[in-house]
């Protein structure tokens, strides 16, 4: 088995290799990467990839052990006695044995003083691609030896759409399995209503890789086919330009209330499919007495929405008028459940595609998120690569995984989740690995004071970014271009990873972190089943092999798979999207609802009695938003969505986001208008401030968004000139807040956060984010 072409000494040659964003080639010496280009299979590549390179041997590599200075002179606890500060402290480099060593000793203290449910192990994050070297599958096998482990359930991308769709529309799987194609849509010329729009810049990514980059010429294919676009979202470029889609620019925040307009006006109209309804749904009376302002309610008409949403009425009844009797698609962007009361968006979506009778045909019906993940509108292959077994927690502890702050700030504290009371436990350990909650999570400047309460944080890192800035022993970790593994996940491809460096000496991969660690501890042995990442690698691709064959399929072996670097993925029949088969006979296919239908009306949220979540999808404004009383003193809407150069805060210090920095810093988009009213120039530095928090950005003027609306991309590195002070970079978490989306699914709620803006005058502080840790 092999892991790549020898070369003579001193030539150069390329390796397949493959991130979250792509198949690349990589120009190597053996030792070191001198650079990617994008696999020649790929018609549509993503640079993302070409910046990571130029990251390897940078000045914020992380290349031995560090552990924090107070730490290691207080001991466990520093900063929970309020002796230390995490976040404020300089760091020492220790050995390796010294570094496990700390790992073990305190893994053990935790778990024999406080139990296994005091160790938060949730560790949310996208990390590499890699079916191995995963590095979530490494740290939940690693824990659950350890004896289990406090975990987060549901994602920041999706919390609310997932628990939204469990209750009413059986599950958030059977959702994406029965999402329409862009094939489909072309095949049936579809109108497409895409809330959210469908940013090109979205498809680059898919977690697990992806071989040839297929999901925006896909769009494009429908498009020529016949199929017609309408983004209706505050930004311009939402859609791909080629799409030709009519932007309908709305009030972010506002989508319920479009949605429920267009209901209204098709059911007034009487163009509503009732034997859908009848067959297919339950609760429809209760929802029509509401739309219709039966008993004393307001009817949602178009006349209603037009002042919450920005758009005339006539436009919304053309719309409407549009997607009578046509195959409509109605999708939600994930953005817009990131938002206060998230869960509702979705639910009116369901209920568009139900009342409109398209629900589980063809190129027709809910979308989940088309195009925000290049999977989401492509065809499905039913196969399913092996992975690295993560074992099972021998206990039950879980929190939903935007509530971490909550969690850490109220150990004990009750609180309601979907349906129950739950009690946050007292972490006293927190472990890290792929991921990063100074990237990823609300109101970081409350993080940073619930960061101070665990006795100890390990990290697993690359980089002295803002996660190893705010840990107590930090591990340095290899990077997927020094490591040997394959990509495969719902892609169409399986992607080669060989290695194309050598990654600096001191550093380690995970997989080696944890088996020294388990070694410490006494099970190095079930930890590692005494394979060799490299033997792990291969085992799981011939496991993955043996599925294959066993579903009729075939691959070749490993030694091919490498030469070719990129290889087609089996096509295992998929079975019947669950709600084509629903919609053909509910009774035979029931969705997994109490009643097996669509529940427009449901009983069980309605029983909750949660006034952020009633019984049917519901106009509740947002706390925050352009209809608030809070625009008194901060008037723009600020969304925070994804970068277009990075995959979230990753590589923020490579070449190719650096490139798109403005004066340095992350570019925030703003409308001439709110520009000139500020006397905001073009490539200004410009503080944004709210209640929570201030960050310093470039500013960008562009007709492109919304009026009152401003954009600024998440994962520029959290740099903050004084704990919890002023951050010099962008990062648009130190503004947003944290708080859940309603009781039922308290997800992360982002989208919802009003600021203002100024031109920053006086000295403009360096971003120093990018040096070496503090020592
Ligand atoms: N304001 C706002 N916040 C958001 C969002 C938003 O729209 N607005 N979006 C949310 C969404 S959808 C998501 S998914 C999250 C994303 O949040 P995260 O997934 O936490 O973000 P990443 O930057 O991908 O974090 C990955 C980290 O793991 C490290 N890493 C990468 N590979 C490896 C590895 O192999 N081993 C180890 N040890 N480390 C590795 C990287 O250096 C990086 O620091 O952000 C959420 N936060
Ligand atoms: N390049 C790149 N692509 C990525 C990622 C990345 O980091 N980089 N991350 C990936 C991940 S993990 C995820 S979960 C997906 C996320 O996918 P999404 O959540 O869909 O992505 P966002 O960029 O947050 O939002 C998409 C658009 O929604 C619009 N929008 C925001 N709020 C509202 C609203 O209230 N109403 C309406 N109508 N529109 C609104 C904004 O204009 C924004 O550009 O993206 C994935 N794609
Ligand atoms: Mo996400």
């Amino acid at each position: 088995m092999g892991f790549g072409v020898a070369a003579p000494r001193g030539r150069r040659w390329e390796v397949p290799t493959a991130g979250h964003f792509g198949a690349y080639l990589a120009e190597t010496d053996g030792v070191t990467v001198h650079g990617l280009r994008p696999n020649p299979i790929d018609d549509d590549p993503s640079e993302i990839g070409l910046g990571v390179p130029s990251t390897l041997a940078s000045p914020s590599r992380l290349t031995e052990p560090l552990v924090r200075r107070g730490y290691l002179e207080h001991g466990p606890g520093d900063t929970r006695r309020g002796l230390g500060r995490r976040g404020a402290d300089t760091y020492v480099p220790v050995d390796w044995d010294t570094a496990t060593g700390l790992v073990a000793r305190e893994l053990d203290r935790v778990r024999s003083e406080h139990g296994n449910e005091a160790i938060y192990g949730g560790s949310y994050g996208w990390g590499s691609a890699g079916r191995f070297h995963h590095p979530q599958s490494q740290i939940h096998r690693f824990l659950n030896m350890v004896g289990g482990y406090t975990a987060s359930r549901e994602s920041y991308s999706s919390a609310a759409m997932q628990v939204i769709l469990r209750r009413v529309a059986g599950g958030y799987p059977a959702a994406l399995a029965s999402n329409p194609t862009w094939d489909e849509v072309a095949e049936h010329r579809s109108l497409v209503v895409a809330f959210g729009g469908l940013a090109a810049r979205n498809a680059q990514v898919n977690g697990g890789g992806i071989g040839a980059h297929r999901n925006v010429l896909a769009q494009r294919r429908a498009r020529n086919a016949g199929s017609e676009f309408v983004s209706l979202s505050p930004l311009r470029d939402d859609a791909d330009a080629e799409l030709g889609a009519e932007w309908l620019p709305i009030v972010p925040g506002s989508d319920v209330a479009v949605m429920l307009a267009l209901a209204h006006t098709i059911v007034v109209a009487g163009d509503h499919d009732t034997d859908f309804l009848r067959r297919c749904t339950v609760g429809w009376a209760e929802f029509e007495d509401y739309l219709l302002g039966r008993g004393g309610g307001i009817a949602k008409s178009a006349e209603w929405a037009a002042p919450l949403c920005g758009l005339a009425p006539h436009r919304i009844r053309d719309l409407a008028r549009r997607i009578i009797g046509r195959r409509t698609v109605f999708t939600t962007s994930y953005s817009l459940q990131r938002a206060d009361h998230g869960e509702q968006p979705v639910w009116a979506a369901l209920t568009l595609a139900a009342l409109t009778g398209t629900f589980g045909l063809p190129g027709g019906g809910f979308g989940a998120a088309l195009g925000a993940l290049h999977e989401l509108g492509q065809p499905r292959h039913g196969f399913r690569p092996a992975a690295f077994d993560q074992g099972e927690s021998s206990i039950w502890s879980v929190i939903p995984v935007a509530r971490i702050a909550d969690m850490l700030l109220g150990p004990g504290t009750e609180y309601d989740y979907d349906g129950a009371r739950h009690r946050y436990p007292d972490i006293r350990l927190v472990y890290w690995a792929g991921g990063n909650p100074f990237h990823h999570h609300q109101d970081l400047n409350r993080l940073v004071e619930a960061w101070q309460r665990p006795e100890t944080i390990v990290v697993h890192e690359h980089f002295a970014n803002s996660l190893a800035r705010h840990a107590d022993i930090v591990l340095p970790a290899a990077t997927w271009l020094e490591r040997n593994d394959f990509a495969a996940g719902v892609d169409s491809y399986l992607s080669a990873i060989v290695k194309a460096a050598e990654p600096p000496p001191g550093v380690r991969t995970d997989y080696e972190i944890f088996a020294a660690v388990a070694r410490d501890m006494g099970f190095e042995e079930s930890f590692t089943e005494s394979r060799t990442a490299d033997e792990w690698v291969v085992e799981l691709y011939d496991r993955t092999r043996k599925r294959v064959a066993d579903a009729g399929g075939v691959l070749p072996d490993w030694d091919e798979f490498v030469a070719a670097g990129v290889i087609p993925a089996p096509t295992i029949a998929p079975a019947t999207p669950p709600y084509r088969a629903f919609r053909a006979d509910p009774d035979a296919h029931p969705l997994a609802t109490p009643s097996g239908r669509i529940e427009i009306f449901s009983a069980t949220i309605a029983g909750f009695g949660y006034a952020d979540c009633p019984g049917h999808p519901t106009w509740l404004p947002p706390k925050e938003w352009g209809g608030a009383p809070l625009v008194q003193c901060f008037p723009l809407h600020l969304l925070s969505g994804q970068p277009e150069r990075r995959l979230h805060s990753q590589y923020d210090n490579g070449s190719h986001s650096r490139e798109g920095k403005v004066a340095g810093r992350e570019p925030v988009l703003l409308h001439p208008d709110d520009a000139e009213a500020r006397s905001i120039r073009d490539g200004d530095v410009v503080r944004i401030f709210n209640g929570r928090g201030q960050t310093l950005a470039g500013a960008v003027v562009t007709d492109v968004i919304r009026r009152g609306v401003v954009r600024l991309a998440t994962g520029a590195w959290y740099d903050p000139i004084t704990p919890g002070g002023l951050d010099v970079h962008g990062n648009p978490n130190v503004l947003t807040p944290d708080r859940g989306t309603s009781k039922l699914a308290q997800g992360p709620s982002a989208h919802s956060t009003l600021v203002e803006i100024e031109r920053w005058v006086g000295p403009v502080p360096p971003v120093t984010v990018f040096g070496p840790m503090p020592s």
